[in-house]
């Protein structure tokens, strides 16, 4: 007879959890770092009580909005590098929808997160409960599957043992490195309450190892003998090589074979900034350096890479006839991306394997030293725009004043706005996962959520994050979590009074400046948000200045400073960096009475002939 105890789903659940463990530098550590939790109806009695059982072995933390705690959980699995993870829990309804817009973005960017909404009643007897959307067609929908679409994994729980599987299946998915995202369960409330015998070995201790896949002979063939026919190679690093911790492989690899490394918003600090060979960000908020090598380039070995068009330049960035891309992906979807060489592999392993296979080949000389000085006009073009100023600054300006203040060794944190561009290129990133860029989804609201989730997981870290007045607005309220359970950020708002990258891009496109620039839009009164006193009303220390200058010497104050602190600075909506840079397809109207719109659409028609399909 097989040995059993009776709990409720939700126990069962919660202490299941508990019991997933991971090995980090030779350490048995538990794969789950911690629950993210709002309670309503939905989850209180039921997986609320239950994680109240378990709160010494797995920490609860109370946040102030489901989709701000959802990235910080995402934001923790990301900072790991995908070795651990979090949990998110919410009622059902809206706060369930509210972490919609995280799950999606975990999808995009291929994070794990475990996400457990509430649901509707299994056995229907209160029907509509509170909150219930209804549907008179379908029986069996609920508000919840619109977490399908954005889920790798979504399943509903409608009777306690289900959970077994489900369970098990969640952390397939989760610790794979092809399949990883959100995994949604969708607990019925009743459900939850159940009690079922559930079988003790479901409760064993269990210690889940990331998987490296190694490359298939056949693709490995392809892809050394084209890397081996190579004149003018370059590698593009993505987030894969971050994740895979492929950073060391990597740096022996470009430096042995000769063969220069562009870096992703992903992929940003695969290479520490200085190091030769790294040319630095590529694609349209690339530098001059990357984007050169990446017009010639006649083989384009992508590590770990989605391939978004930011990266390929909207696909007009590699001009050379023939060119080929090499997708070493763990992903298969990803690897043979426009027709691309797959190399389906972890990126580690699969770096390994080609080593191996290239012996001592190197591209030719002449091409590592056109890197190094495409590298040498670039840093120069790079310093002029991060140097100190006594005017309005622009966000170039106010990231030299941050790195000038904090140095390489702190973690940023971005998602959005026009400091993703500008931090991809200016950013002098260190160690690997210094740079924290949510660039998949580049969502509004994840920056100050998503810094707290880093801080979780790099407690001893200086986790800086640097957002606009706009992304502000959207959320803020987890700084209110971040006093609370005494994890300290380090916040610089770049206030320039609106929307301004999509201001610039409206103008770039022909169009008006309309509804993005806060005097631009339909108003009454221009707003004058205090955005130092309204963080400081959460418990966080704060100020504004006046200048970079003092900005570098209030970052000096704020490091002694126990909690988290808020600096914040007006800057000048209207400059971005010119230099480096690549175009980007944004769709430009056809007919127009605006003779500004017809002339972006006539450029627009001459960028469009670059475009490889
Ligand atoms: C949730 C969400 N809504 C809309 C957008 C589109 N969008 C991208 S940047 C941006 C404006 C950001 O303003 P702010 O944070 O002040 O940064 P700035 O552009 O001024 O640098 C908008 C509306 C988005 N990325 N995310
Ligand atoms: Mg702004």
């Amino acid at each position: 007879m097989q040995k059993t105890v009776r709990l409720t789903m939700s126990q069962a659940l919660a202490r299941f959890l508990t019991r997933q463990k991971t090995e980090i530098d030779g350490r048995i550590v538990p794969i789950f770092g911690g629950v993210f939790a709002i309670f309503g109806h939905g989850n209180v009695a039921g997986f609320g009580e239950a994680l109240y059982q378990v709160r010494d072995e797995l920490p609860t933390y109370r946040a102030h909005n489901e989709q701000g705690m959802a990235h910080a959980a995402v934001a923790f699995a990301k900072a790991s590098f995908r070795r651990r993870m979090m949990v998110a829990t919410s009622s059902i309804g809206p706060g369930a929808t509210n972490m919609v817009t995280a799950a999606a973005l975990a999808h995009v960017n291929r994070i794990p997160v475990l996400l457990l909404p509430g649901d509707v009643f299994a056995n229907r007897a209160p029907d509509p409960v509170l909150q219930q959307v209804e549907d008179w067609g379908d029986g069996t929908v609920s508000a919840n599957d619109v977490f399908r679409p954005v889920s790798r994994y979504f399943d509903r729980i409608t009777r306690p043992e289900q959970i077994i599987s489900a369970l098990n299946r969640a952390m397939q998915v989760l610790t794979d490195p092809a399949e990883c995202g959100p995994v949604t369960l969708s607990l019925c409330q009743d459900v939850q309450a159940e009690a079922f015998d559930y079988p003790e070995s479901f409760f064993a201790e269990r210690i889940w190892h990331p998987r490296r896949p190694r490359p298939d002979a056949r693709e490995l063939d392809t892809a050394v003998a084209l890397l081996k026919a190579a004149k003018k190679p370059v590698i593009i690093a993505g987030g894969g090589a971050l994740y895979s911790e492929a950073t060391q492989t990597l740096r022996s690899f470009a430096e042995k074979h000769g063969i220069p490394v562009m870096e992703t918003n992903s992929g940003k600090s695969s290479l520490p900034h200085d190091h030769a060979l790294n040319m630095g960000s590529v694609g349209v908020t690339g530098s001059s350096a990357s984007n050169l090598l990446a017009e010639q380039a006649d083989v384009v070995l992508a590590v770990g890479s989605r391939l978004q068009d930011f990266t390929t330049g909207s696909w007009a960035l590699f001009k050379a006839d023939g060119v080929s891309i090499i997708g070493l992906n763990t992903q298969a979807f990803d690897a043979g991306k426009h027709r691309a060489q797959p190399l389906v592999a972890d990126a580690k392993a699969g770096l390994e394997a080609l080593d191996a296979r290239l012996g001592d080949w190197a591209s030719p000389a002449a091409w590592v030293t056109t890197a190094k000085s495409a590298k040498t006009d670039w840093l120069a073009a790079a310093k002029a725009v991060t140097d100190p100023t006594n005017a309005l600054p622009s966000d170039a300006q106010v990231i030299g004043a941050v790195h000038r203040a904090r140095g390489s060794q702190a973690t940023l944190v971005c998602a959005s706005g026009g400091l993703p561009g500008e931090l991809h290129k200016l950013w002098q990133a260190g160690a690997p996962g210094s740079y924290h860029m949510e660039y998949g989804y580049s969502t509004m609201g994840y920056e100050i959520a998503g810094g707290l989730g880093v801080k979780l997981a790099k407690p001893d870290h200086d986790v800086i994050v640097m957002l606009g007045d706009g992304s502000y607005m959207m959320m803020n309220s987890e700084i209110a979590t971040s006093v609370m359970i005494g994890k300290k950020l380090t916040i610089v708002v770049l206030d320039n009074r609106g929307f301004g990258c999509i201001n610039r891009l409206q103008m770039a496109t022909g169009g008006a400046n309309f509804n993005n620039l806060l005097k631009d839009t339909r108003h009454e009164v221009l707003p004058e948000i205090d955005f130092a006193m309204h963080a400081a009303s959460m418990g966080a220390w704060s100020r504004k200045v006046a200048s970079v200058s003092e900005l570098g010497t209030a970052l000096d104050e704020a490091r002694s400073v126990e909690r988290t602190t808020v600096l914040v600075i007006d800057t000048d909506p209207l400059i971005s960096t010119d230099a480096g840079g690549h175009w980007w397809d944004v769709a430009v109207p056809e007919v127009s009475v605006r003779p500004s719109v017809n002339a972006a659409r006539k450029d627009y028609e001459v960028a469009l002939k670059g475009q490889k399909l």
